[in-house]
């Protein structure tokens, strides 16, 4: 962790009922995948959550309605920012894996898919953000890599026994134009370097050194309220938009 805290915005990402039986004791609940996002402005373009498969999550009551599933880590952190039901203590209904949170459907903000699934990453780091990332193939070079290796590989579906249906048809939503890059930077960018699979860390960091810095810079969104505006225009209003409407929360670490 670095010395300047880091300013996350929670999407909170609705597990849609009813329950499957690992989540039972919800049942009746507004619950919430968490997931820690640095571009509110790419939510148009969501098309599944991803989880790291033997990570270790809970759900925990963040108010008198709403329950959120992420790390116990990141729960303590929220709980200390006026996010947990008892005033700096964790309230934990539910222990989970994240095994048990695969092919959840879920009902994200903004996104232009109505339903999307909850899917295995395997790069997911435990010791930032939640442990729940929301995936924009179009914008993040892992996303795409990640979502590919799934599509790409029926025996990794097979592993962590995800269906087809939850990741085919697959389609990139285009949302954010970058001249140098197109309508899907992060897919270009991963064509382009060769990049194989969600593994290879050198040439990802490369893809999302050039597709960060270029899509703040010179992008502009294709979708939206903010059609048409730079995204550097459109991230802030986008962003007081999600926690206005009580769709997101902030979160830092
Ligand atoms: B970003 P930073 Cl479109 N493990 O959101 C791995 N990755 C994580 C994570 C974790 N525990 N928590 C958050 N992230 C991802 C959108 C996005 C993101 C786009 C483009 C780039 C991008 C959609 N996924 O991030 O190390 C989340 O993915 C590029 C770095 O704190 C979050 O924002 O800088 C970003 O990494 C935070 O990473």
């Amino acid at each position: 962790e670095g010395v300047q805290p880091q300013e996350y915005v929670l999407i909170k990402m609705e597990v849609i009922p009813p329950f499957p039986a690992k989540l039972k004791a919800l049942e009746g609940r507004k619950v919430f995948l968490a997931a820690a996002t640095l571009r509110p402005e790419t939510m148009y373009g969501q098309t599944n959550c991803w989880v790291l498969p033997d990570g270790n999550y809970g759900a925990f009551e963040i108010n008198d309605t709403d329950v959120f599933i992420l790390t116990e880590r990141a729960a303590l952190n929220l709980a200390y920012q006026k996010l947990s039901k008892v005033p700096e203590k964790l309230s934990c209904l539910l222990k989970l894996s994240g095994h048990d949170l695969i092919g959840l459907p879920l009902s994200s903000p903004l996104a232009f898919n109505e339903v999307i699934y909850s899917l295995p990453m395997l790069t997911i780091l435990t010791d930032k953000g939640t442990g729940i990332v929301t995936s924009v193939p179009s914008d993040s070079p892992d996303d795409y890599m990640a979502l590919k290796d799934l599509v790409s590989k029926p025996a990794l579906r097979e592993k962590y026994g995800v269906k087809d249906e939850w990741v085919l048809p697959y389609e990139v939503v285009p949302i954010i134009n970058i001249p140098e890059f197109g309508d899907k930077s992060a897919e270009k960018v991963c064509i382009d370097l060769k990049i194989k699979s969600q593994n290879d860390k050198e040439k990802l960091a490369e893809a999302k050194r050039l597709t960060y810095l270029k899509g703040f810079t010179d992008g502009s969104m294709l979708v939206g309220e903010f059609q048409g505006r730079k995204v550097q225009e459109a991230k802030p209003l986008i962003k007081n938009k999600l926690l206005e409407a009580g769709m997101a929360v902030l979160y830092s670490e």
